[in-house]
């Protein structure tokens, strides 16, 4: 932070540019055992979480990922009824999760407790869903954590930071095949998988390693002002192999979408997975 101004510089995952937000007030500083973890208010975005200088959710536009990373999942599934989280610890994809009534169980394993204490003091509209009582919290290592599980979550979702620090192996296909292994028979998956402007090469290996493992497996994504370049991706993979992503299994009248959800929509779930052309021919 330098005159008032935070400034999301990275030389590697962003080179040259930077996504800058006004400060009002820093609100936490601590250097957890994972990483470096601030929170502070914005002047226009709400509250912001940043985790090793890089910005993880703000309070204005995170519906925007939370929301897509979901129901992408929840509604590619004929029946959710156990979810796992990983990662995720501001805890606004399990209120997502708990939108569904078919969910009788939703956990979530994040590795840093840190994320998840702050998220509850300085995020309360997304950490509300901690105190679900179909809610479960498990603090550990994600790739730990679901070796323990065969054949038991419906739907697992990957809320990640960047593969720089912590969360690089949730981006390699050994993971991928963990999760294959914990799902049910017809099992979805999703999982952040960055921005066509600047990460194909991440996003070309990452679709690699998901087709070596799941028959299906497509990549659609999100726009969202504080993420890099504006737009976010989400791999969408299904143990199904005669399962269309595309186009959701489930949906709830138009009326009942607007109380629930303000990003989220069928029409946006199809038109999410619609590519530029060159970035179609480059994820071909
Ligand atoms: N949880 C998604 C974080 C992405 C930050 N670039």
């Amino acid at each position: 932070i330098k005159d008032g101004w935070f400034r999301e510089i990275s030389d590697t995952m962003w080179p040259g540019q930077a996504m800058a937000l006004r400060v009002k007030k820093i609100l936490h500083v601590e250097q957890s055992k994972y990483q470096d973890v601030l929170v502070f208010e914005s002047t226009d975005y709400g509250n912001v979480l940043v985790l090793d200088n890089v910005i993880q959710a703000t309070e204005r536009d995170e519906f925007s990922y939370q929301e897509m990373i979901t129901h992408l999942a929840m509604n590619s599934h004929p029946n959710p009824k156990k979810v796992l989280v990983i990662g995720g610890g501001d805890g606004g994809v399990l209120r997502e999760v708990i939108k569904h009534e078919s969910v009788e169980e939703a956990v979530l394993c994040d590795i840093d407790e840190a994320v998840i204490r702050v998220s509850k003091e300085y995020l309360p509209e997304m950490s509300a869903s901690y105190k679900h009582p179909k809610v479960k919290t498990h603090i550990g290592d994600g790739f730990k954590f679901l070796d323990d599980y065969k054949n038991t979550f419906d739907v697992i979702i990957t809320d990640s930071s960047d593969p720089e620090g912590p969360a690089e192996s949730l981006f390699q296909k050994p993971y991928f095949q963990l999760l294959k292994e914990a799902l049910t028979e017809k099992g979805v998956i999703t999982t952040q998988a960055e921005n066509i402007w600047l990460h194909m090469k991440i996003i070309t290996d990452l679709k690699k390693a998901c087709k070596e493992v799941f028959p299906v497996a497509e990549y659609a994504y999100t726009t969202i002002p504080t993420y890099p370049s504006g737009q976010i991706g989400f791999m969408v993979c299904s143990k199904d192999a005669n399962a269309n992503v595309k186009t959701p299994l489930r949906s709830i009248s138009e009326e009942q979408e607007a109380k629930l959800y303000r990003y989220y929509n069928k029409a946006i779930h199809s038109a999410s997975f619609v590519l530029p052309t060159w970035a179609a021919k480059a994820l071909e």
